[in-house]
C-alpha cells in the first residue's frame, strides 16, 4: 500500500489495471500522471466508500502473482511462417451446406478451399466442430473426440485436413478448455457421484444459504452457478450449460493435454485458445469487488481474467503438447492489455505465440450494446501505440471482425453508403501494418451488420438471456434496440456465396442477407474481394510489408493516418484518410509510384476513406 500510483503503472499488470479502469471510465491516461507521486494508501482513503479493502488486494495479489517484467530491448524479429500468413476464421454453421439441412458443415468447407486458396488465405481457423448440444454454438463442447453431427463425420475432418495440407494450407483448430458442455462425460460422472473423480474437474463450491457461494455473474447473464444441490453449487461464467473446468486438478490438466496431442497427432497445426486467461481462478473463489463488477459489468472478473497461475498452466501445455509438435498457439484474452499480453506471448517465454486483445473494438468508456459511431481515429492511436511498444519479440494479432462482435465496418458508417471504399481502407491497414492478418469470413465481400427486425431472428444465447433481463428494467423495444447494436448475431448470419441465396439450399438455421455476394465480388475486378486478393499477394512478393520497419508520419494529425514500411532495399508508404471528409494531402507524392488505391482516378485532394500504397522509386 505505500508503493506510489507510478511504480504500480511501471508494473505491467499495473500498469493495464490502471489503464483499464481508465479506458472503461474514458479518463484520459495522463491523470495518471497527476496523481503518480501519491501512494496506494492514500488513494485507498481518498476512495475508500468506492473501493473497499479487496480491491486494493486484488490489484496486489494480480502484481505479486507475476514478477517477471518483460524482456525489453530490440532483437531483429524471428522469421516464423505465422508472421507471414494471412488467416481466415470459418464460423462453420454458417460458412456453407452441402446438404440442405440449412445448416454449414465440414463438406461444405471442402467445396470452398479453392476459393479460399484462390483468395489467398494461408490457415484456416475453424470455430468448434466438436460435438456439442449447441447452447453456445460448438462452444459448450460435449466430445472432445467427435465431431459434431450436424458438420459431419471424423472422416469428413481427417479429409478436409488433407485437402488443406494439399493445397499448401494450414488448419488451426478452436481449443475450448475453460469450460465443457454440462452434458459432457465428465460433469455427468461428477453430478451422478460427490466421490468420482470427475468432481474435481469442476468447481464445485458449498454454500452456508440457498445464495450462490459468491457474487460472480455470468457473461451471459444471472450468477455464475448452477445450484446442483441443496446446498452445493457449481460454476459457470458462460451459459448455464457451460461449466468451468477446475486447473487446480492435476489430472484434468493432463487429460486435456492428452486431448490436444490427440489432434496434433492427427496433423492439425495449431489452436486459437478460447477465453484462455481465464483457466486459472483465484483460491477460495472470493467475492468479488462491487464497483469493478459495476465498471467491467461483470462481477468476479478480477479474480480470473489473470489468475495466479495462469502462466503455470500455459508453460506447462506449451512444454508438452505444443511444443514437442512445433504447433502455433494463440490465445483469446478478453480483458488482457498489452504489458499482460506481453508475459504471455514474449517469444521468451515459452508460452503463447500471439493474443486477441479487445481493447480496439470499443471506443473508451463504450461497451458492445451501446450504439455510437466509432472513430477511426481511437484505431489510429491504438496501432500506433501497440506498434512502437509491442518491439520485435513479440508479434500482434490484426483483426476487426469475428464470431463474437457486430460487423465494424457498421460501427463506423452505419448507413453503409461508404462501404467499398471503407472495406478497402480496412484492408489496406490491416495488410500492410505489422502483425497478422486475421480475416473473418465475409470481410472480402463487405459485409455488413443486419437489420433484424425483432428477437425472433435472434440465435444467440448471450444475446437471448440479455434481452429478458434488460426486458425487466426497460420496454421491449428499448432492449431490442439494444441486443440489435450489439448482438453477435450479425457476424453469425450465412456467407453470400450468390446474390440470390446465402450458405444454404435449405431453410436456413438463421437469416441474413449482404449488400454483395462472392459470385459479383469476384466478377468485378474492382471488387473488395480483388482488393484483399491482390494486396494478400503484393505482401508475399513484397515482405517490407510484414517483416519491414515502421514509421509513422503525422501522428497528431486528425483524420490522416501515414505511415512507412521499409527495408533497405525498398520503401512503401500508405496514406489513408480516417474521415468521410475531402482532406488535403500532406506528404509529397512525385518521388513515388501508386501500387494501389480504393479509388479509380487520381485527385490532388483525399476522398472519403481514401487509401493509397506508394512505392518509392529508388532510382532517383
Ligand atoms: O468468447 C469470450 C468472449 O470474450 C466473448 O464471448 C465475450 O466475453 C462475450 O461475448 C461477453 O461480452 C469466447 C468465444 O469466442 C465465444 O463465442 C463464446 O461464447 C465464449 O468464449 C464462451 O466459450
Ligand atoms: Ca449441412
Amino acid at each position: 500500500m505505500d508503493s506510489k500510483i507510478k511504480e504500480i503503472y511501471a508494473h505491467p499488470v499495473g500498469h493495464d489495471v490502471i489503464k483499464k479502469l481508465l479506458l472503461q471510465l474514458n479518463i484520459n491516461e495522463s491523470y495518471v500522471k497527476w496523481i503518480g507521486s501519491l501512494k496506494l494508501s492514500t488513494i485507498q482513503n481518498l476512495t475508500h466508500k468506492q473501493f473497499d479493502p479487496s480491491f486494493y488486494n486484488s490489484l496486489i495479489t494480480l502484481m505479486n502473482t507475476e514478477r517477471d517484467v518483460p524482456v525489453e530491448g530490440e532483437t531483429p524479429i524471428a522469421k516464423k511462417w505465422w508472421k507471414e500468413a494471412v488467416f481466415y476464421q470459418i464460423y462453420p454453421k454458417s460458412f456453407m451446406d452441402s446438404n440442405g439441412d440449412g445448416i454449414g458443415d465440414l463438406q461444405g468447407i471442402l467445396s470452398k478451399l479453392d476459393y479460399l486458396q484462390g483468395l489467398g488465405v494461408d490457415v484456416i481457423w475453424l470455430s468448434p466442430i466438436y460435438d456439442s448440444p449447441n447452447d453456445d454454438n460448438g462452444y459448450d463442447i460435449r466430445d472432445y473426440h467427435k465431431i459434431m453431427k450436424e458438420f459431419g463425420t471424423m472422416e469428413d475432418f481427417d479429409n478436409l485436413l488433407l485437402e488443406v495440407h494439399k493445397r499448401g494450407m494450414r488448419l488451426i483448430m478452436d481449443l475450448v478448455i475453460n469450460h465443457t458442455s454440462d452434458e459432457h462425460e465428465w460433469y455427468k460422472q461428477a453430478l451422478a457421484d460427490k466421490t468420482s473423480k470427475y468432481r474435481n474437474y469442476y468447481h464445485f463450491k458449498q454454500s452456508n444459504d440457498d445464495n450462490p457461494p459468491n457474487n460472480w455473474t455470468s457473461f451471459f447473464s444471472g450468477s455464475a452457478w448452477n445450484q446442483v444441490s441443496e446446498k452445493e453449487w457449481a460454476l459457470h461464467l458462460f451459459s448455464k450449460k457451460q461449466m468451468d473446468l477446475n486447473w487446480e486438478n492435476e489430472a484434468l490438466r493432463s487429460e486435456i493435454i492428452q486431448m490436444i496431442q490427440w489432434w496434433l497427432d492427427k496433423g492439425v497445426d495449431g489452436f486459437r485458445m478460447d477465453v484462455v486467461n481465464y483457466i486459472s481462478k483465484a483460491k477460495g473463489l472470493p467475492d468479488g469487488n462491487k464497483v469493478i463488477g459495476e465498471l467491467m459489468g461483470y462481477y468476479g472478473i478480477e479474480h480470473y481474467f489473470y489468475g495466479p497461475k495462469l502462466h503455470e498452466y500455459l508453460r506447462q501445455i506449451r512444454a508438452e503438447a505444443f511444443a514437442p509438435y512445433d504447433a502455433y498457439a494463440i490465445g483469446e484474452m478478453p480483458g488482457i492489455g498489452m504489458e499482460m499480453g506481453k508475459l504471455l506471448t514474449s517469444q521468451e517465454r515459452q508460452e503463447l505465440d500471439m493474443f486477441f486483445s479487445f481493447d480496439h473494438l470499443e471506443m473508451p468508456g463504450k461497451a458492445r450494446f451501446d450504439e455510437y459511431i466509432y472513430d477511426l481515429n481511437y484505431y489510429k492511436k491504438y496501432l500506433i501505440e501497440y506498434t512502437k511498444q509491442y518491439g520485435n519479440q513479440r508479434w500482434m494479432s490484426l483483426f476487426y471482425n469475428n464470431h463474437d462482435n457486430p460487423r465494424f465496418i457498421s460501427k463506423i458508417d452505419r448507413t453503409h453508403q461508404y462501404t467499398d471504399v471503407l472495406a478497402k481502407l480496412l484492408a489496406m491497414i490491416q495488410l500492410t501494418s505489422k502483425g497478422t492478418p486475421y480475416m473473418f469470413q465475409g470481410d472480402e465481400i463487405g459485409a455488413v451488420n443486419q437489420d433484424f427486425t425483432s428477437m425472433e431472428a435472434i440465435r444467440d444465447v448471450e444475446s437471448i438471456n440479455l434481452y429478458h433481463e434488460l426486458c425487466m428494467c426497460m420496454s421491449e423495444e428499448e432492449a431490442f434496440t439494444k441486443i440489435l447494436a450489439g448482438t453477435r448475431d450479425h457476424a453469425r448470419v450465412g456467407m453470400q456465396w450468390t446474390s440470390d441465396g446465402g450458405f444454404s439450399q435449405g431453410q436456413a438455421w438463421i437469416t441474413g442477407k449482404q449488400p454483395s455476394s462472392v459470385e459479383l465480388q469476384v466478377q468485378d475486378e474492382q471488387s473488395i474481394y480483388h482488393f484483399y486478393k491482390f494486396l494478400i499477394q503484393y505482401r508475399k512478393l513484397h515482405q517490407e510489408l510484414i517483416y519491414g520497419d515502421i514509421k509513422f508520419y503525422f501522428e497528431k494529425t486528425k483524420d490522416m493516418f501515414v505511415y512507412a514500411r521499409y527495408s533497405s532495399s525498398a520503401f512503401y508508404v500508405v496514406e489513408c484518410n480516417l474521415s468521410n471528409k475531402v482532406k488535403n494531402r500532406l506528404m509529397n507524392i512525385n518521388k513515388y509510384e501508386l501500387v494501389l488505391s480504393n479509388y479509380q482516378e487520381r485527385e490532388r485532394r483525399l476522398r472519403a476513406y481514401e487509401c493509397n500504397l506508394y512505392r518509392r522509386i529508388h532510382n532517383e
